[in-house]
C-alpha cells in the first residue's frame, strides 16, 4: 500500500515576484505590480536615499558595506540576457484562437477540434538577421511564432512568412546564418542580405534558391504584421480521435490581405522609423483595430511515401501549391492585448519546436529534427538555465507536475519527497498517463536503413520551384524581384559571386537572368532552366478585389485655413473602419478653434511619407512651397500610393507636380460620401499600381 503524503509538506503562502499575498492585495492595485508607496530593496527594506552612496565622510570613499548601491548596479549590470542568435528583433501581442471545429476530421488536438473552444495565444514576429536594435523594415525573412496555451500542454507553432526555407537539413543552419549574418571583420551590414559572404554561400549551395526567391521578392518587405501570411513550413503529421494519420502543412492568412511595402519606402523607413512594424500592430491593436489570420491547412494522404503529387514532403524547400491541395480553414487568431512588459513578455517567450499536443506529431524532415535540439537548448544559454518555463509567459496554462527539480532561478517551491517513479511516498503520483487519459503517446514508426550521411535524390531538384514562383508571380512582382536581385547582388563586390550567381538564376529563368545581368552590366550565362514549370496563381500577393483598411493610416495635409468640417467627417467616416486619419500641418498645436478645432498629429518635420498609406490635401489649404511638403507628396506618388484633394487642395497636388487625372489620384469639390468610398476602395487596393511602370526606379525598367 502506498504510503499517504505527509501533512507537513507545505509551501509558503503564494506571493507575487514582489511579495505581494496573492488574494491578499489592496483592492484597485494589481497582485503582479509592484506594491507600496516607498522605495525599497529587493527585499523589502525601505530605503532613505537613492542619490548618494555610503561615503567615509562626504569626500570620502564609498564603503563595501553600501548593500543598496551594490544590490542597485549589481542588478542593472545584468539588465541584459544574450539575444536570440536568430530572430534577435521581434515584437509580440497577446491574443485567442477561436476553434471552427473543422479540424476534427484529422486531429484529435482540442484545441482545434471543439467548435468555438477559445485558447489563449502569444504571438511574436521577428526579422532573422538583424540584432536586437535593428530596423523593422529591412528585407528578410520574418518569423511568425505562436504560442497556443491549450489544456493539454503548450503547442508552439514556429513558423516564417515564407513557406520554404534555404536549407534541407538543419546541420546546415549554420553555415546560412554564418554567411547571411554580418562580416566577422567590420560586423557590417546590420540585417541585410546584400553582401558578398551571404551570396557566396547561397550561389554556392544552390537548395537555398526557393527560399532567395521569397526574400528577393515582396514577401521579403513586408507592409505590416498584420499583411503577411504565416507558414509552418515542415509538413507535420496529425493524427485523429481513429488513431488516422495525415500529413499536413499549416497556414495562417491574413484578413487584412497580403501586403508589401516599395523598396524605396523601405529603405527609408529603416532610417525615419526603424520601428515602423511594432509601432504599427500595438497602435492597431491600441486603436481596437486587432489583427487577424485564419488557421488553415493542407491535408495530404499519408500513404507511406511521404510525397504528394510528385512533391516530397520532407523536403522543406518545396511547397505545396494551393490548388493541389486548397487550405482549409480551420480556425482564427485575434491579436488583441498589447504585452505590459517588453522583457518580461516578448524577450523572455522562449519557443520550442518540441512543444506539441496530442493530436500533433512530426515527420522526418531533417531541418524539422535539428530544430527539435536547438530550440531547449538555446534557452539554456538565453534565460540562464533549464527552469525558463516557469517565467509567467512560458508557463502553460493547464496543470503541470513534473520531476524536473532545483537549478538555477528555481522559482517553484515544490512539495511532495518523491520526484521520482516509481514512489509508494507521494501516493505513486505523478502517474503516467495512458493514450486514452491524454498522454502523447508517439505513433509508431518503421525506421529502416542504414546509418549514413545523405539526402534522398529527390532533395537534389533545386530550381522546379522556383521556376513556378517565378512565373506564377504578376510582371509587376516580376519586376520587383529583379530590382532586389540586381541591388543585392549589385552590393558585392566580388564579380565571381555576382556571375556564379547569375549561373544560378539561369537555372531558374532565362529572361529574370537576363535582366539581372543587364541591371549588373554582366553577361547572361546560359542555362537549363524548367521547360514548362508548374504555375499557381495562388503564389501571387496581387489582390483581386479591395480589402478591409482596419489599421491603415490616412494623412491630411492641413493648416489653419483649411476645411476642418470636411476633415472632421472624413476622420470619423474612416474611424468606423478602423483606420487612423492624422493632421499634417506647418506647426504643431491646434487648427482652428472651438468645437470643430482639430489638434495637429504630425508636422512637416516629423513625418514623412512613409508613415502613411494615402494623403489628402485638406480644401482650403495654402501652405504650398516647403520642399518637405513637395517631397512628401511625390515621395507618397511614387510608391503608387493613393493620393487625394478636395476643394482648392488640388492646387497643392500641381504644386508637386501631381496631375488630378494621374492613375490613383482623387480630387473631388468637397468631402462627401462618393469621395470617401472611392478612398476606401483605393486604400483597400493597398496600392494604385496602374502608376508603377512610369515611376519604378527598377535598374532596368519594365517593358510597357
Ligand atoms: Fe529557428 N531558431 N532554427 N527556424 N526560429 C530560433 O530559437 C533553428 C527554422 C524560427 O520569436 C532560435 O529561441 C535551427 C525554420 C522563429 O522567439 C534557435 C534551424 C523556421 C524563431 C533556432 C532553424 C524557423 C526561431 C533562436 C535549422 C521556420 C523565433 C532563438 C534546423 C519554420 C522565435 C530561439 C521567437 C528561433 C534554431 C530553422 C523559425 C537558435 C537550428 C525552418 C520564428 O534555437
Amino acid at each position: 500500500m502506498a504510503a499517504s503524503r505527509k501533512p507537513d509538506q507545505s509551501a509558503p503562502e503564494l506571493t507575487s515576484p514582489t511579495g505581494v499575498q496573492v488574494g491578499e492585495q489592496p483592492s484597485g492595485t494589481e497582485v503582479r505590480a509592484q506594491a507600496g508607496r516607498f522605495l525599497t530593496t529587493a527585499q523589502g527594506l525601505r530605503l532613505p536615499d537613492t542619490d548618494h552612496s555610503l561615503k567615509a565622510g562626504n569626500r570620502g570613499p564609498t564603503l563595501l558595506e553600501d548593500f543598496h548601491l551594490r544590490e542597485k548596479i549589481t542588478h542593472f549590470d545584468h539588465e541584459r540576457i544574450p539575444e536570440r542568435v536568430v530572430h534577435a528583433r521581434g515584437a509580440a501581442a497577446h491574443g485567442t484562437f477561436q476553434s471552427y471545429g473543422t479540424a476534427a476530421s484529422v486531429t484529435k488536438a482540442g484545441f482545434l477540434t471543439e467548435k468555438g473552444k477559445q485558447t489563449n495565444v502569444f504571438v511574436r514576429f521577428s526579422t532573422v538577421l538583424g540584432s536586437r536594435g535593428s530596423a523593422d523594415t529591412v528585407r528578410d525573412t520574418r518569423g511568425f511564432a505562436v504560442k497556443f496555451y491549450t489544456d493539454e500542454g503548450t503547442f508552439d507553432l514556429v513558423g516564417n512568412n515564407m513557406p520554404v526555407f534555404f536549407i534541407q537539413d538543419g546541420i546546415k543552419f549554420p553555415d546560412i546564418i554564418h554567411a547571411a549574418k554580418p562580416h566577422p571583420d567590420r560586423e557590417i551590414p546590420q540585417a541585410q542580405s546584400a553582401h558578398d559572404t551571404f551570396w557566396d554561400f547561397v550561389s554556392l549551395h544552390t537548395e537555398a534558391t526557393h527560399h532567395v526567391m521569397w526574400t528577393m521578392s515582396d514577401r521579403g518587405i513586408p507592409r505590416s504584421f498584420r499583411t503577411m501570411e504565416g507558414f509552418g513550413v515542415h509538413t507535420f503529421r496529425l493524427v485523429n480521435a481513429e488513431g488516422n494519420t495525415s500529413l499536413v502543412k499549416f497556414h495562417w492568412k491574413p484578413v487584412a490581405g497580403v501586403h508589401s511595402l516599395v523598396w524605396e519606402e523601405a529603405q527609408i523607413t529603416s532610417g525615419m522609423d526603424p520601428d515602423f512594424h511594432r509601432r504599427d500592430m500595438a497602435d492597431g491593436i491600441e486603436a481596437g483595430a486587432f489583427l487577424e489570420y485564419e488557421l488553415g491547412l493542407q491535408v495530404m494522404p499519408d500513404d507511406g511515401t511521404d510525397t504528394f503529387e510528385g512533391i516530397d514532403l520532407l523536403d522543406p524547400t518545396k511547397l505545396v501549391p494551393e490548388e493541389l491541395a486548397p487550405v482549409q480553414l480551420v480556425g482564427k487568431l485575434t491579436l488583441n492585448r498589447n504585452p505590459t512588459n517588453y522583457f518580461a513578455e516578448t524577450e523572455q517567450v522562449a519557443f520550442h519546436t518540441g512543444h506539441l499536443v496530442p493530436g500533433i506529431e512530426v515527420t522526418n524532415d531533417p531541418l524539422m529534427q535539428a530544430r527539435l535540439f536547438s530550440y531547449l537548448d538555446t534557452q539554456l544559454t538565453r534565460l540562464g538555465g533549464p527552469n525558463f518555463s516557469q517565467l509567467p509567459i512560458n508557463r502553460p496554462q493547464c496543470p503541470v507536475n513534473d520531476m524536473l527539480r532545483d537549478g538555477m532561478h528555481q522559482t517553484a517551491i515544490h512539495t511532495g519527497l518523491a520526484p521520482y517513479q516509481p514512489n509508494s511516498i507521494d501516493d505513486g503520483e505523478p502517474l503516467p498517463a495512458s493514450e486514452p487519459e491524454g498522454g502523447y503517446v508517439q505513433l509508431q514508426r518503421q525506421v529502416d536503413g542504414p546509418v549514413i550521411r545523405e539526402s534522398p535524390v529527390s532533395f537534389q531538384d533545386h530550381f522546379s520551384q522556383p521556376a513556378m514562383f517565378y512565373r506564377s508571380l504578376t510582371s509587376l512582382e516580376q519586376a520587383h524581384l529583379v530590382e532586389a536581385f540586381t541591388f543585392e547582388l549589385g552590393k558585392c563586390y566580388e564579380q565571381r559571386i555576382k556571375e556564379r550567381e547569375l549561373a544560378v538564376l539561369a537555372n531558374v529563368d532565362a529572361d529574370l537572368c537576363a535582366q539581372v545581368a543587364a541591371g549588373l552590366g554582366l553577361p547572361a550565362p546560359a542555362g537549363n532552366p524548367p521547360a514548362d514549370p508548374v504555375i499557381s496563381p495562388a503564389l501571387s500577393q496581387m489582390p483581386a478585389a479591395p480589402g478591409p483598411i482596419a489599421g491603415r493610416k490616412i494623412g491630411v495635409i492641413a493648416d489653419s485655413g483649411s476645411d476642418l468640417s470636411g476633415i472632421n467627417k472624413a476622420r470619423t467616416a474612416l474611424a468606423k473602419l478602423g483606420a487612423t486619419l492624422l493632421i499634417i500641418a506647418p506647426t504643431g498645436g491646434m487648427l482652428g478653434a472651438g468645437a470643430k478645432a482639430v489638434p495637429v498629429d504630425r508636422t512637416l518635420l516629423t513625418t514623412r511619407s512613409i508613415e502613411f498609406d494615402a494623403l489628402l490635401v485638406a480644401g482650403g489649404t495654402t501652405l504650398s512651397t516647403d520642399i518637405k511638403l513637395v517631397l512628401m507628396l511625390q515621395e507618397a506618388y511614387r510608391h503608387c500610393k493613393t493620393i487625394g484633394a478636395w476643394g482648392s487642395g488640388a492646387g497643392i497636388l500641381a504644386t508637386a507636380g501631381i496631375s488630378p487625372d494621374g492613375p490613383g489620384v482623387m480630387v473631388a469639390d468637397g468631402v462627401d460620401k462618393a469621395f470617401l468610398a472611392g478612398l476606401t476602395a483605393a486604400v483597400g487596393m493597398h496600392r494604385a499600381w496602374a502608376r508603377a511602370t512610369d515611376v519604378m526606379a527598377s535598374a532596368v525598367p519594365p517593358a510597357k
